[in-house]
């Protein structure tokens, strides 16, 4: 079987009908390379001493992982010198990180959840990179600041997010569907295995942290009640249950044999609409799942028509499946 390698394919996009430009081309390339080596730490775990805290919290008041600094520090320097970015931005830093002066500045704005799911770090379950790819806008001579980077998610020309699991695996998009590539540990690369992929419309799974149940608002707590009700509901069905605690994982699988994932708004914290990430989760993990067919929303809306009014802002996600997205969204409406 002659195989696609994650290098090739992108040419052969640049090729085609000039669909992937070529810095952008050669970004893509730069993440998957600094994918390639957080896979390598992950995989080593204890062995390289790596599990645990870092003994320092992020901008969100969270205890950092030491993975979670080392996977942010492997994509800041994989990318500062490529000459394709013109700033990045990560859940570990509260301030942009602009391109350093003497190093050339690119066009492009990447936003990064570097260690996505890190409280499964420690235990050995799946955990991820996502990422989400910008314009700067034209105007912008100096350096970018967050201002810059708050644009609605249809304005990124590419999202993606690596999957450290039993298989390290890469899934992209650039607008014109959603391509996974397996990273082949012998030889060092990654390999296209899932061409097109699509979520089915209709599901029997679903996942949420059934622990917020009493938190949640009404038409969660309805929505989830009828899944609950399986057969003798008026869903009429009976539904399955899923919850790794990583978001990478549970939209993995939603891509792979679809399902729902939601993360609500909930009343532990009424000031925060959500507890994921706009930028660095919702966003492009919406673009992803939109381009294989699914539905992403708040509740109310398409996440990927927000307009963020903060870098580190949150949201509630609702995504996979169309028809039981459309379904919960309908609750809220
Ligand atoms: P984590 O806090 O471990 O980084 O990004 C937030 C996230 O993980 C998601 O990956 C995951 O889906 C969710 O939070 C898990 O939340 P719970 O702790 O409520 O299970």
């Amino acid at each position: 079987m002659s195989r696609t390698s994650l290098s090739r394919f992108l040419i052969e996009q640049q090729r085609k009908a000039g669909t992937l430009p070529p810095d952008l081309r050669h970004l893509i390339e730069t993440v998957a390379r600094a994918c390639k080596a957080i896979s390598h730490s992950v995989g080593k775990g204890e062995l390289a001493g790596i599990l645990g805290e870092a003994g320092t919290g992020n901008v969100q008041g969270e205890a950092q992982k030491k993975l979670d600094v080392i996977a942010n520090d492997v994509l800041l320097e994989a990318n500062e010198w490529g000459g394709n970015l013109a700033a990045m931005a990560s859940e570990e830093m509260e301030l942009p990180y602009s391109i350093p002066d003497g190093l050339p500045r690119g066009r492009y704005l990447m936003l990064f959840d570097p260690l996505d799911g890190s409280s499964n770090i420690d235990v050995n379950i799946s955990v991820g990179t996502i990422f989400s790819v910008l314009e700067c806008d034209e105007s912008v001579s100096g350096h970018p600041t967050e201002a810059d980077f708050l644009q609605p998610g249809t304005r990124q020309v590419a999202a993606g997010y690596t999957v450290y699991g039993p298989q390290t695996m890469l899934v992209l998009t650039f607008g014109n569907g959603v391509y996974g590539f397996t990273l082949d540990r012998e030889n060092g690369s990654f390999v296209l295995t899932h061409s097109e992929m699509k979520i089915p419309q209709a599901t029997g799974e679903f996942a949420i942290n059934m622990s917020n149940m009493r938190h949640w608002e009404a038409p969660v707590q309805r929505y989830v009640g009828e899944l609950l009700a399986g057969k003798t509901g008026p869903l009429a069905k009976d539904y399955n249950m899923r919850w790794v605690a990583s978001m990478v994982a549970e939209v993995h699988r939603i891509l792979v044999r679809g399902g729902v994932f939601m993360y609500p708004k909930d009343a532990r914290d009424p000031a925060k609409p959500g507890k994921l990430r706009l930028m660095y989760e919702g966003n492009p993990m919406a673009f992803i799942v939109e381009q294989a067919g699914g539905m992403a929303t708040n509740g109310h809306q398409r996440i990927l028509d927000i307009q963020p009014a903060a870098l580190h802002e949150r949201v509630a996600v609702f995504l996979g499946s169309k028809e039981e997205v459309e379904r919960v969204t309908a609750y809220h409406n």
